[in-house]
């Protein structure tokens, strides 16, 4: 890969009816200014689009791959089968299961081919980009600042919450 190639995060998911979920990693690098790729590509519908988009994105500067897919969710698991970079998983919730099925899909693989699970839906799409930046930041100290900071304006925000939350609680009890 070129030096000037910055690296960057793979976003894939098995269907575009995933799109509005993963949405919420790719909302989350935008915010962080990590550059990523986002596919559709399919485990089962598409598998050898799948395995030549992750043969060939270490050269477009991927070092983090995100995966998004839901019922009987293999995309992450063969997605990891196929490199070495980090993989983490998003099970998708989108059968009468609601999601326990893809979870348990990403999550049990074999020793040996790793496949990091995030927690089923929008909130694992999300804490997915946090961790995929979060690795891209232990060797890139601007992002590691930004990270500082993201957690930072969270702290405040929690605390502006409880500071309104005992001024609620002092009008619902009359005082
Ligand atoms: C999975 O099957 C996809 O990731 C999606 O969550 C689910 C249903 O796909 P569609 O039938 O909506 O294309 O592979």
């Amino acid at each position: 890969m070129s030096t000037t190639t910055r690296r960057s995060v793979a976003i894939y998911m098995g269907s575009d009816s995933d799109l509005t979920v993963m949405a919420e990693a790719a909302r989350i690098l935008r915010r962080l200014d990590v550059p990523f790729e986002l596919e559709v590509s399919s485990a089962h519908r598409t598998p050898d689009r799948t395995v030549e988009l992750v043969r060939t994105a270490p050269d477009r500067g991927v070092r983090v791959f995100i995966l998004g897919a839901g019922a009987a969710a293999h995309l992450a698991g063969v997605v990891a089968a196929h490199t070495t970079l980090p993989v983490l998983g998003v099970p998708l919730s989108g059968t009468d299961l609601q999601g326990l099925d893809a979870l348990l899909s990403t999550v049990q693989m074999p020793a040996g081919i790793p496949v990091g699970t995030l927690a089923i839906g929008k909130a694992g799409a999300a804490n997915a980009a946090w961790l995929a930046a979060a690795i891209l930041a232990l060797d890139d100290d601007d992002l590691g600042a930004r990270l500082r900071a993201e957690r930072a304006s969270m702290a405040a925000k929690v605390e502006a919450k409880s500071a309104a939350a005992k001024d609620r609680l002092t009008g619902l009890l009359g005082d």
